[in-house]
């Protein structure tokens, strides 16, 4: 049985997941818009990724006896300067959502729920491969610069780079 503290928790994971999945659908459609298909079609595998994470959560509270709320949802950025800057904000994100997941790890302890605390290990391993693969790209992105041929490699690569969920 969940706590009032913890499903509560739960439920505000529940909306940074649904969030994530929106900024990275709206990075996806921009990318697309610019030409950068690639980008895009990684963007849109990482948007989908996000609502399976979404779900996963939701479907815990549920079994749990708990309610999984459905978020409303805010508008997220729509235009961005650069693919630097795209996957800038994706790095900056994945470390607030790290330490989101970290924070409940910390709850489900302080709350003596080794239940969820056993559930959110999944997350923890999440985390470090997000993680991992935003330093990849920025890492990439960094040698490349501005080079436009660069920039075109980079693009072509990313339709296949592989995201593990
Ligand atoms: Fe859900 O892992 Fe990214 O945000």
């Amino acid at each position: 049985e969940l706590s009032a503290k913890i499903e509560a928790a739960l439920n505000q994971q529940v909306e940074m997941e649904a969030a994530s999945s929106q900024y990275y659908l709206a990075m996806a459609s921009w990318s697309e818009v610019q030409g950068y298909n690639g980008v895009a079609q990684f963007l849109y595998r990482h948007s989908d990724e996000e609502r399976v994470h979404m779900l996963k959560l939701l479907k815990f509270i549920n079994e749990r006896g708990g309610h999984g709320i459905v978020p409303a949802l805010k508008q997220p950025s729509l235009k961005f300067k650069d693919l630097h800057n795209i996957f800038d904000q994706v790095y900056t994100h994945e470390l607030k959502v790290s330490k989101e997941i970290n924070h409940l790890v910390d709850l489900s302890l302080h709350e003596k729920d080794y239940a969820t605390h056993n559930f959110m290990q999944w997350y923890v391993t999440e985390q470090i491969e997000e993680e991992r693969m935003a330093r990849h790209i920025l890492d990439k992105l960094k040698i490349i610069g501005e080079d436009k041929g660069g920039l075109y490699s980079f693009d072509r690569d990313l339709a296949i780079f592989n995201t593990v969920d």
